[in-house]
C-alpha cells in the first residue's frame, strides 16, 4: 500500500446511505491507518459515481421504529456521532473526494475532514426538516458557524447548494473539475507527490466571487432570533428565492425546525463534542415522535412527498 489510505463507501443502489455496519467498517479503517506508520494521509471517497453519501439509511431506522426498537435505532446514531468525533480528533490529515450528492450524514462525515475537495458535480444539502428529523450529525456544531446566516437557512429550509456558493459557506475548501476526480486520487496517491502539492496542481485558488453577494440575499432572513421572524422577513421580500424558502418552511415538520432552531441558536457557542450530545437527547425524542416515521414514509417509502405533520 501507498502513503494513503482509502476510505471507499460503496452501496451504490441506496446512494452510499450509512448503515450501521459502514459506520463500524469506517470506524476499523481508522484504526488501521492510524495505527499503520507508512499511511499519512485518509482519503474519504464514493466507489460509485451515482453519490458521495445520501445520509443516513433512514429507511432502516424507521422500521425498527415501527417495531419499537428504539435502543437498536438510538446504537446507530450514537456509533454514527463517535465516528464523527474521531474524524474531528485524527491526526493525520483526512481528504474527503466530493463528486455526487452529499447529504445529511454525508455531510456530517466530510465536515470534519481536514481537506474538503468538491468537483462542480458535488450537491450538499442538510434536508432532515423534510422527513421530520433535525440536521444532526455535527450540524448544530457547523451549521451555526456558516457565514451570513447560510447554515440556519441550509439547516431550516434544505437548500441545496454547489461550486461557489459551497465553497463560500466553507463547506468546501477546494474545488476540482470533475474530469480532473481520478488523476487527483491518482497523484494523491502517488508517494513522491506531498498532499499541499496535489491540492496545489489540481485545485485552482478561487479568487473574487459575486455568488458571496446572490448567497447572502438568499440567506438575509434568517439571521432573526424566531421561525416566526424568520418567515416575517421572508413574506416582506418579493423575490423567488425568499418565496421558495417560505414555501419549504410551510412544508416541512413544524417540530423539527423548532427543534433545529433550538439546536443551532445554543449550538453557536458549543463544542463539536457538546453539540452531538445534545443532538443525541434530541435522537432520542425524534425517534419516539410520529413526524420522523411520517416523513420517511413520505419521501423515502411511498414517495407521495405528502406528510401529515402531528399539530
Ligand atoms: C432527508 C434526509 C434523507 C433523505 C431525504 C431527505 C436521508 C437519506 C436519504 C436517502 C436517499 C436515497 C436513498 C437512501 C436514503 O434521503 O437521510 O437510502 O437510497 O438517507 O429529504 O435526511
Amino acid at each position: 500500500m501507498g502513503r494513503v489510505g482509502v476510505i471507499g463507501l460503496d452501496r451504490a443502489q441506496a446512494l452510499n446511505a450509512l448503515t450501521l455496519d459502514m459506520v463500524r467498517e469506517i470506524d476499523a479503517a481508522l484504526d488501521r491507518f492510524g495505527a499503520d506508520p507508512s499511511v499519512d494521509v485518509v482519503l474519504l471517497r464514493s466507489e460509485n459515481d451515482r453519490a458521495f453519501c445520501a445520509g443516513g439509511d433512514m429507511r432502516h431506522i424507521r422500521a425498527l421504529c415501527l417495531r419499537e426498537q428504539f435502543t437498536e435505532a438510538e446504537q446507530f446514531f450514537s456509533e454514527e456521532y463517535r465516528l464523527i468525533q474521531r474524524i474531528s480528533d485524527f491526526t493525520k490529515p483526512i481528504v474527503a473526494l466530493i463528486d455526487g450528492i452529499c447529504m445529511g450524514g454525508g455531510m456530517g462525515l466530510v465536515m470534519q475532514c481536514d481537506y474538503r475537495v468538491a468537483t462542480d458535480r458535488a450537491r450538499f444539502a442538510m434536508p432532515e426538516n423534510a422527513i421530520g428529523f433535525f440536521p444532526d450529525v455535527g450540524g448544530s456544531y457547523f451549521l451555526p458557524r456558516m457565514p451570513h446566516y447560510g447554515g440556519y437557512w441550509l439547516g431550516l429550509t434544505g437548500a441545496q447548494v454547489t461550486g461557489f456558493d459551497a465553497q463560500t459557506l466553507g463547506i468546501s475548501t477546494h474545488m476540482l473539475p470533475h474530469a480532473d476526480t481520478e488523476k487527483f486520487a491518482e497523484t494523491l496517491c502517488d508517494a513522491k507527490v506531498t498532499l499541499d502539492r496535489t491540492l496545489e496542481m489540481f485545485c485552482a485558488a478561487p479568487g473574487y466571487q459575486s455568488s458571496m453577494l446572490t448567497l447572502a440575499a438568499k440567506t438575509m432572513c434568517f439571521d432573526q432570533s424566531t421561525l416566526c421572524s424568520i418567515k416575517d422577513c421572508l413574506r416582506q421580500r418579493a423575490g423567488p428565492e425568499a418565496q421558495a424558502a417560505l414555501r419549504k418552511l410551510d412544508s416541512v415538520s413544524p417540530r423539527s425546525l423548532q427543534e433545529t432552531m433550538r439546536l443551532l441558536r445554543s449550538g453557536a457557542k458549543a463544542s463539536l463534542s457538546e453539540c452531538l450530545d445534545r443532538e443525541f437527547d434530541a435522537v432520542q425524542r425524534a425517534i419516539r415522535h410520529p413526524d420522523l416515521l411520517e416523513g420517511v414514509r413520505a419521501v423515502l417509502v411511498d414517495k407521495d412527498h405528502a406528510p401529515t405533520w402531528q399539530s
